[in-house]
């Protein structure tokens, strides 16, 4: 007995089964249809999605191609709706609190723009991307089989990989910001949290959420002993705070609203000002919705000192750092699954010589853990949130926890292209080929 013959019993019994194989063809079908619609609906993977002030989460919806239920939820305080760009399918205006399942049908591979048609909101981050054909965390991939042929499949994915090789890079983030250095020799660094236009892949300009129109913000880099101040300049459309995570400071400067200090409010600037006492490896971000304004792009590395090279692993040829990374990981928000603010193919490449080693410093600023894989050279594990550890420590794969920093040396063997990801594989690699959390470093 196939399913079909089972949805007919479970609907009207043996005796309406045998009464529609009686009759033609057509009321069977027209049975058939009734029988299974529904559990068709349920089978369906399902999706959940969060409207919030302002951000559809997970902006990436990575969806099987078929039949898929979109669970939307306006977590938020205002009035928000999900609305497909292209075809006009949307939810009703949900009220705060409100939830809406879009039931989408046969949907084929391919990128969905969404976002929330309530004026205003788009322009403040309410945009996202329904990624078909991909496996996301929701859907089971084993019960998905895309519906492309391998071919398509093959095609795909060399396409997307040779646009990592030879796109033009947009702007990048992350650059080092010089400060302005005061009369008694104090640091002064200007930064101005404010929404900008930002291309996470290339045609996929969302709403970041910056510092100095940047993600990740500015590197702020001082050396131990330094006097430092931080200006702040909120031009967002809601207040703000600037927390100072992994680095000692006053209670009254750790920029947590409204523990120790009021909140600054659009149009407002606050100073933050300390010594840096102790080397660190830390970040900077804001601690006031951070849920939303953390992911959306309010992010940067914040590094006193310089890490010491362990003598340890001299013998494993590494002696000294010939580049250092920092390798902001974020996953949520309007940024979304990204390695410092870009998706593949749009991430930067990195490039060595044999026989180089290259420092990376690991931030997660984003809601999920990552395992963190660069193929072929072993990493070394030299710093957890900064503090050197007394034995290196070898690693593949690093497991990256959000807030958590590690500095890990790679020293490069062999020459070619050698990927460089997270390895939970649907942050990374679909029927479309790789996306989100890759890039790769090119040793030559
Ligand atoms: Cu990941």
């Amino acid at each position: 007995m196939n399913s079909d013959e089972r949805s007919l019993l479970s609907i009207g019994g043996f005796g309406l089964a045998i009464a529609a194989f009686v009759f033609a063809g057509f009321t069977l079908s027209r049975i058939d249809d009734k029988a299974v619609s529904a559990p068709a609906a349920s089978a369906a993977p399902a999706v959940e999605i969060k409207l919030t002030e302002f951000a559809i989460t997970p902006a990436t919806v990575e969806v099987p191609a078929g039949d898929v239920n979109l669970r939307i939820t306006n977590s938020g305080t205002l009035v928000h709706n999900l609305s497909f760009t292209e075809t006009g399918m949307a939810t009703r205006d949900l009220q705060p609190g409100e939830t809406q399942t879009l039931q989408l049908k046969d949907l084929k591979a391919g990128n969905l723009a969404i976002l929330c048609t309530i004026p205003g909101h788009h322009d403040s981050g309410m945009a996202g991307m329904v990624i078909v054909g991909g496996t996301g965390a929701a859907t089971d991939p084993a019960a998905t089989p895309t519906t492309m042929t391998y071919q398509q499949m093959d095609k795909a994915m060399e396409d997307r990989a040779m646009r990592f090789v030879n796109e033009p890079k947009s702007a990048m983030g992350g650059t080092r910001l010089e400060p302005k250095v005061l009369a008694d020799g104090t640091k002064e660094f200007d930064l101005t949290a404010k929404i900008v236009d930002w291309e996470v892949e290339p045609g996929k300009i969302v709403k970041a959420w910056t510092y100095n129109g940047m993600v990740p913000g500015p590197e702020i880099k001082v050396n131990v002993g330094d006097k430092v101040r931080v200006l702040l300049n909120n031009a967002l459309p809601e207040s703000t705070d600037i927390h100072f995570h992994g680095i000692r400071v006053p209670n009254a400067m750790d920029g947590v609203d409204p523990f120790t200090q009021k909140p600054v409010l659009p149009g407002e600037t606050f100073t933050y000002e300390f010594t840096a006492l102790e080397p660190a490896v830390g970040m900077y971000h804001s601690h006031h919705n951070a849920q939303t304004q953390v992911p959306n792009g309010l992010a940067g590395a914040f590094i006193i000192g310089d890490m010491p090279i362990p003598a340890s692993l001299a013998d494993k040829g590494i002696t000294k750092v010939d580049q250092s990374v920092n390798m902001m990981l974020d996953d949520a928000g309007t940024i979304g699954l990204t390695l410092n603010g870009k998706s593949f193919p749009a991430t930067q490449a990195y490039t060595a010589k044999v026989g180089d080693t290259m420092l990376v410093n690991y931030f997660n600023e984003g809601l999920m853990t990552h395992p963190m894989h660069m193929h072929q050279p072993t990493g070394w594990i030299i710093a957890k949130d900064g503090v050197p550890l007394a034995q290196p420590m070898p690693s593949d794969t690093i497991l990256v926890g959000p807030g958590e920093r590690y500095t890990v040396l790679y020293h490069f063997l062999d020459p070619g292209v050698w990927a460089w990801h997270c390895h939970i594989l649907n942050h990374a690699e679909g029927p479309n080929g790789m996306f989100g959390m890759v890039t790769a470093v090119i040793v030559k």
